[in-house]
């Protein structure tokens, strides 16, 4: 398999860490920021987000783009390393979870993250190629003040609601689940802020270790 992918996407990890519990083996190939959209559009039918994998399997489908599909495309493919929940309420929960980790709390883990590398986190990375990049995604996503405050708030109800994972080692069920993998996933980039690592110890305790369970190697901050 080769996963279509940026080397510092948080989606992007949340399908490699789906690929890594599953056991299966996959290059990655790296797309340009930019040029990305030119290979990634007829591929998928006019989508330009990565993560997409490609299976290059025969009886398998061309292209899975979205880090969602990938990660149900897995569970079809590899279902024995299961990490969907048998239960039918938990499996609802899970895939609840993980749509709202998704389409909510990637999106608002990238706001903070992108306005924290861009202001009190510059020293990380202060050349001026990484801060036109950062400058870019600010503006291509409308990352302004306001919209860094709702999404800061989004997070602090986010980690009220993970905070089961203070108290039980995977969200959903006994076992690790799409929860987990997202929320892993799409948090991560926060570890190089020292207010989420001060505030919330166990959440990176926990990405650790489920980086740990998908031979996953760590994000930057760890
Ligand atoms: N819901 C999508 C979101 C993926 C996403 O937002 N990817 C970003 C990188 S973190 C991207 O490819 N942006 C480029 C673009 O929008 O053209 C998924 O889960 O795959």
């Amino acid at each position: 398999m080769r996963l279509l992918q940026f080397s510092t996407s948080h989606y992007c990890r949340k399908a490699r860490l789906a690929l890594g519990y599953k056991g299966i083996e996959y290059r990655v190939e790296n797309l340009t920021p930019g040029l990305h959209a030119l290979k990634l559009k007829p591929l998928t039918g006019g989508l330009t987000t990565l993560p997409v994998l490609l299976p290059e399997e025969s009886g398998q489908p061309e292209v899975v783009a979205d880090s969602t599909r990938i990660l149900r495309y897995l569970e079809k493919y590899a279902p024995d390393r299961s990490f969907v929940p048998e239960a039918e309420s938990d499996r609802r929960q899970a895939w609840l979870l993980e749509d709202w980790l998704d389409e909510s709390i990637g999106v608002a883990t990238r706001f903070v993250y992108y306005d924290y590398r861009a202001g009190e986190g510059k020293s990380i990375d202060p050349s001026l190629s990484s801060q036109l990049v950062i400058n870019v995604v600010r503006r291509q996503y409308k990352i302004t003040p306001a919209t860094v405050k709702l999404a800061s708030e989004r997070l602090e109800n986010a980690l009220f609601i993970l905070s089961i994972w203070k108290e039980r080692p995977y969200l959903v069920g006994n076992s690790l689940s799409v929860a987990d993998i997202a929320a892993s996933g799409l948090l991560s980039p926060l570890a190089l802020l020292p207010r989420y690592r001060q505030n919330y110890p166990w959440l990176f305790d926990k990405i650790e270790e489920i980086h740990r369970q998908c031979r996953e190697p760590l994000p930057p901050g760890f």
